[in-house]
């Protein structure tokens, strides 16, 4: 079973290549996406090292002058409506908003994988400057809440973008009426998903005024003009990551790697510090311009696990295996509480399980000592994969695939997951 699955996962990825980086989805996603290529750059290391640095790289070169990676990198070939909101919108060959920051720990793995041909291309002398503007501009600028964590000013940035997390700051926002959107994700003519898996047109509405009030106010980052802002604990426990995969790689290529361990720690602190809650047993977001925390058990509020040195990663492991997210027993990591009222096994981002999540639960579980539920968590997401394709996500009461079929990040995972013994 590993080597045809090792075989059909690199099928996947080899024609989701666009040329210079892998499109997310032949059909949903048409562009390359940020955080998605360091999941994808993550796998391909194992198959096509040289195309895993070509993925980061792609993205690095759209880094905007403020250090700013953007979420979506618009390829000029494909037409224009394909998706929304496209560059038309942007009025850009990118989006303007960011993604969670997994560059610097995929540039890293890739590192690893291959370090003399990294070493003839000069891969991580060119990615480290980038990868430092990337983190600088996330620290400096994105510190809204002045408390030293990075926060968030529209959903689609914490790639969770449907997360229930988010309903309570979104109801706040007036949505752009429904007539004037123009959603490609619910055109069935494009192979495109069902309308009971995907954000809701009202969701969508709030979506676009964020984002349009975001680009119409030149992208600037302050609270007070901000219609939205939360300080999500996945997005700066992967930044924790990140500045880890900074010390290595500072090292590597001679340069100081004290500051990126001073910013691992002050993260580490401040994420603990602020989003952690002893009670709930899980980290938990926290809306900046309501001043209050949102109390929604998600995947996010597990994925701190994945930092190491956490002093919470005990209690963090019971929450996974109770009954709000049955690890052992559930298909993957749901994205959402399982037993919460509006919890639903197949609608975006509340409940559904992903990959990526668990992927990166599961390199928490490995690096706190929990090398059982680790090695169960690897066997599911593998059975899942094997049984059900490379599903953009999946049921996790059935393992039943949804979403997008021939999912480039899935694809790429189970090919690290098949790389990795335990
Ligand atoms: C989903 O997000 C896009 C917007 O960025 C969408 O719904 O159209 C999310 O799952 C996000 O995490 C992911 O990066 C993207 C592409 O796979 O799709």
């Amino acid at each position: 079973m590993t080597g045809e699955l090792r075989g059909a996962a690199a099928r996947v990825l080899a024609a989701n290549w666009a040329g210079a980086w892998t499109v997310p989805s032949r059909t949903l996603y048409p562009h390359q996406w940020s955080w998605d290529s360091a999941f994808i750059a993550l796998g391909l290391r194992h198959v096509a090292p040289g195309r895993a640095r070509q993925e980061l790289n792609s993205l690095l070169a759209a880094q905007w002058a403020d250090g700013r990676l953007p979420h979506i990198v618009f390829d000029p070939a494909v037409p224009a409506d394909a998706y929304f909101p496209g560059p038309g919108f942007w009025g850009a060959r990118t989006s303007g908003l960011v993604q969670p920051p997994v560059h610097a720990l995929a540039a890293w793995e890739v590192f690893r994988a291959d370090p003399a041909g990294a070493r003839h291309d000069g891969f991580l002398p060119a990615a480290y400057p980038r990868l430092a503007a990337w983190h600088r501009y996330l620290r400096d600028r994105r510190d809204l809440g002045g408390d030293g964590l990075v926060a968030l000013i529209h959903p689609w940035e914490s790639g969770t973008d449907n997360s229930p997390a988010w309903d309570a700051p979104l109801a706040a926002v007036d949505p752009v009426p429904i007539g004037a959107l123009q959603r490609r994700d619910l055109d069935p003519a494009a192979g495109h998903a069902t309308a009971a898996e995907r954000p809701t047109d009202l969701d969508y509405g709030r979506y676009v005024r964020l984002a349009a009030a975001y680009r119409d106010r030149g992208y600037a980052d302050t609270l007070d003009t901000s219609g939205f802002a939360v300080e999500d604990p996945m997005t700066n426990a992967l930044l924790v990551l990140a500045e880890h995969a900074m010390t290595a790689i500072a090292a590597e290529i001679g340069a100081d790697p004290a500051p990126h361990r001073t910013a691992a720690a002050e993260l580490t602190g401040a994420l603990v510090g602020r989003l952690y809650d002893a009670d709930a047993g899980t980290f938990l977001a926290r809306d900046l311009l309501a001043g209050r925390v949102l109390d929604a058990y998600t995947v996010a509020g597990l994925v701190p696990l994945a930092v190491p040195d956490l002093p919470v990663a005990g209690p963090l492991v019971k929450t996974a295996l109770g009954e709000r997210f049955q690890l052992g027993t559930a298909h993957l990591v749901p994205s959402y509480d399982l037993t919460a009222p509006d919890f639903d096994p197949a609608r975006y981002w509340r409940g559904p399980a992903w990959y990526n999540t668990s992927w990166l639960v599961w390199r928490g579980l490995r690096a706190h000592g929990e090398a059982g539920h680790a090695a169960d968590l690897r066997a599911r997401m593998l059975a899942c994969a094997a049984r059900a394709g490379f599903r953009e996500y999946v049921d996790p009461h059935t393992g039943a695939g949804h979403g997008s079929a021939d999912f480039s990040w899935t694809a790429a995972l189970v090919l690290d997951l098949l790389a990795t013994r335990a």
